[in-house]
């Protein structure tokens, strides 16, 4: 049906040749399958990713669908791609293509650890009869899901091999996880922590919040109030998202800052980034942060970990965003304000927040771009003042946000982000009634 939709969406734009092979991929033909996907993403490239229509990312997305029922060893990095640029209308059927193919593997590892079953991995690769075995259930996925496609043996075994990284490593990764844990020589900005601190508040009162902070726009720091999280035993060890997520693609950004030269963005499997802050140089040219990014969307499992916290619905408004910020010591998200209210949690390791309010914005220089313009030109790192005089003798408001703690940003005021150790944060966008 909604295929059927992206179809029509594409033929009304003129992409009478997508269209051609759209079709003939729905009948399981799998150089139509490989073509139109690649006439896809070219559609993504033509432009300014906001010129690109609707219509080809959704038709993107179908490609990735498709192929995916080819290409069971690479099926859930298409499917994820698929979630990550494609549209909204199939996103539903990606997820579930995702979630049957997890499903299918969980049975897969289930058989291989039935008691007295020792047939090593090496061993089932090089046997045609028990390599069936592992075969088929994603098959089945595939052929329920897109209707087509005739799955390859080989291909659907290292599928096997590669969407897993199990349970191997524990011991390292829990060993570079408490290194990673440690606060390392990190600089702060000039003149932090000198002046006036975000005064912190234990589990605050609804009515706190409401007419001390919310109402009267002043930054808090909300303590305890996340203890409850699953989040906040799991996302400890780097363990858990790598046997659990490890084969994820995400959008990583690698580089000092986003305004800083160099600064890229790459896509990766979850374990690669974790391989990353784990290997890291400290190096800041090379430096992976997984930021602002929906995770919880894409993984709706990782929802399972977090819980939206009440201070954001109790004001009527609706959420906005819910973003991931993983990365390890040194990430910086240079000062900038947004339109939104926000509670940053942080759920492993602490970060330091500069905070200026918004009526002192001139003296913050925006950028004058409009893509820019909620930025500030003054570097905190490195400051030039003969420049930008005004920025100087601002007042400003800081903090160090330890791990179990939530700092209310009210909208438009600027924040300076400096993660002092490997760090997870989840930050909560809500608007308010009127907005
Ligand atoms: O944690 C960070 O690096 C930045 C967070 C941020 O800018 C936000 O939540 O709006």
């Amino acid at each position: 049906m909604e295929e059927q939709q992206v179809v029509e969406q594409v033929r009304c734009l003129g992409g009478f040749e997508y269209v051609k092979l759209a079709e003939k991929a729905a009948k399981g033909d799998e150089f139509a399958a490989e073509a139109a996907h690649e006439m896809a993403w070219e559609q993504l490239h033509c432009g300014p990713w906001h010129d690109v229509d609707h219509a080809w990312r959704d038709a993107y997305a179908l490609s990735c669908l498709r192929l995916a029922a080819h290409r069971i060893h690479d099926a859930l990095r298409l499917l994820d791609m698929g979630l990550l640029m494609g549209g909204p209308l199939l996103k539903p059927h990606l997820q579930s293509a995702i979630a049957e193919l997890h499903i299918e593997h969980q049975q897969h590892q289930q058989q291989r650890e039935l008691p007295g079953e020792n047939v090593l991995r090496s061993e089932r690769l090089h046997d045609p009869s028990l390599a069936e075995r592992d075969i088929n259930p994603s098959a089945h996925v595939f052929n329920s899901i897109v209707e087509c496609g005739t799955v390859k043996c080989n291909e659907a075994v290292s599928s096997m091999v590669c969407l897993r990284s199990e349970h191997q490593n524990k011991l390292q990764a829990a060993t570079s996880c408490n290194r990673l844990s440690q606060v390392q020589d990190i600089t702060l900005p000039h003149g932090s922590l000198s002046h006036e601190i975000v005064c912190k508040k234990s589990l605050i009162s609804m009515e706190d919040f409401l007419c001390n902070h919310f109402i009267s726009d002043l930054p808090v720091i909300i303590t305890d109030a996340i203890t409850h999280w699953p989040a906040m035993d799991r996302w400890k060890d780097l363990d858990y998202f790598k046997s659990t997520f490890g084969h994820r693609t995400v959008p990583v950004e690698v580089g000092e800052h986003y305004l800083a030269s160099g600064w890229k963005q790459e896509l990766m499997s979850m374990d690669e980034l974790i391989q990353r802050f784990e290997s890291s140089t400290g190096c800041p040219s090379e430096r992976p942060y997984l930021a602002q990014h929906p995770l919880f969307e894409q993984i709706p499992e990782l929802r399972e970990d977090i819980v939206i916290p009440d201070y954001c619905v109790a004001t009527g408004g609706e959420i906005k965003a819910v973003n991931a910020w993983f990365g390890p010591s040194g990430t910086v998200t240079p000062l900038h304000h947004d339109p939104h209210h926000n509670l940053l949690t942080q759920v492993v390791g602490k970060k330091y927040v500069r905070l200026y309010n918004p009526a002192e914005s001139c003296g913050l220089y925006p950028f004058s771009e409009s893509m820019l313009s909620n930025s500030s030109q003054i570097d905190l790192d490195n400051p030039d003042y003969v420049k930008f005089p005004l920025a100087e003798q601002l007042p400003y408001m800081d903090c160090i946000l330890e791990q179990g703690e939530m700092l209310y940003i009210p909208p438009k005021w600027w924040h300076y982000v400096k993660s002092l150790t490997l760090s997870f944060s989840v930050s909560f966008w809500w608007s308010a009634m009127e907005e």
